[in-house]
């Protein structure tokens, strides 16, 4: 049976709400049978899908599982290129490594390696990254830009605004940027982001960009040590999170908030993250890989680069760190 055929029939359904779309209409519409069409009903029944089917007038689609199927997250793009190429496992120990090597063989950008589990979920520095089986998002996306290599950290940025964005379009909340990639609410973490790159001195070949949302836990979903450190969107909002809807809205601000970097920098896209940040003008504990320093984040350039004045006045340029914002 083909996807494509799945895929078109779970359109219509889709776009006709709670008008019923009889048998007939469809295997006329696509030129199959119905015992053909009726097949394609039963399969996506097992996929979670729930039809009421109304006497001599036909299927009315009433739900839909809350699951990340390429076919669900192509029915809610709506990007030029980012997610035409979904690659979906129900497990993986992490996203990365599979993009790393697709973006080896040649994947094009936009490529999404995407899966409802993470076994071995990482963050920077190989820090753990939990990554509970069905409930959040736990995904790579490949990047090409056109940029040098040292330009790389800025993206990290660039995706903090548009997953922000995305967020706040979905679950009609508004996020905080903790600089550089993490992404807040109420203090405590939704979304980090693990940039990473392949590249020659002076080219990069491709950024593999991975993205982690909590988007469905409840607080118990969540490994003890982190309960008090992490938090998802239900737990924010008390609603249950179309996690396709939000990829696909993801996916849609990455594409545009990326082009728009390769055209014109970070300036243009500066003023969006100053207004989601809640790192600029607090008392920070700055952690690099050489020392610990302690200051104010006064700013950060063009270049993305966060500005810290120490306590005799001199300012720090800060260009990968963790922070901790005091209180
Ligand atoms: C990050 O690292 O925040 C980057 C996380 C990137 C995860 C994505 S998921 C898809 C792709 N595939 C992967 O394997 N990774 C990427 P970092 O700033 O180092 O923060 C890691 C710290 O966050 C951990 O040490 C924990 O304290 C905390 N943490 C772990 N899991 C968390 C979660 N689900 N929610 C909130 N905080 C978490």
């Amino acid at each position: 049976m083909s996807t494509l055929y799945k895929h078109e029939i779970l359109k219509k359904l889709q776009q006709s709400g709670e008008i019923p779309v009889s048998g007939q209409q469809l295997a006329d519409d696509f030129s199959l049978s119905r015992t053909a069409i009726w097949k394609y009903i039963k399969q996506l029944e097992e996929e979670g899908y729930v039809f009421e089917t109304v006497k001599k007038k036909g299927y009315i689609l009433k739900s839909q599982p809350n699951s990340l199927s390429p076919d669900k997250i192509k029915a809610a793009l709506e990007t030029a290129q980012f997610g035409e190429q979904i690659i979906f496992e129900e497990q993986l120990p992490s996203t990365q490594p599979l993009a790393h090597q697709l973006a080896q063989q040649g994947a094009k950008a936009g490529t999404v390696v995407i899966c409802e589990e993470q076994t071995a979920g990482r963050g920077r520095m190989q820090r753990e990254w939990s990554s509970q089986k069905g409930k959040g998002i736990w995904m790579s996306v490949i990047l090409r830009p056109d940029v040098p290599p040292y330009e790389a950290p800025q993206f990290t940025l660039v995706a903090a605004v548009a997953i922000a964005k995305a967020i706040e379009d979905v679950a009609e909340i508004r996020p905080q940027i903790k600089w550089p990639n993490d992404l807040l609410i109420d203090g405590l973490k939704i979304t980090g982001i693990l940039t990473e790159l392949q590249a020659d001195p002076d080219l990069i070949n491709a950024l593999i960009m991975g993205i982690g949302v909590n988007v469905n836990h409840e607080t118990a979903d969540f490994p003890q040590e982190i309960q008090t450190i992490a938090t998802s969107l239900k737990i924010q909002t008390g609603k249950e999170i179309d996690r396709a809807v939000l990829v696909a809205r993801i996916l849609y601000y990455l594409e545009h908030y990326s082009a728009m970097y390769v055209e014109n920098g970070f300036s243009p896209i500066k003023k969006q993250w100053e207004e989601y940040s809640c790192t600029i003008g607090q008392e920070i504990k700055v952690t690099t890989l050489r020392e610990v320093v302690y200051g104010k984040a006064v700013s950060i350039t063009n270049d993305g680069v966060l500005k810290v004045q120490l306590p005799d006045g001199e300012i720090k340029h800060v260009i990968s760190a963790d922070i901790e914002i005091k209180k």
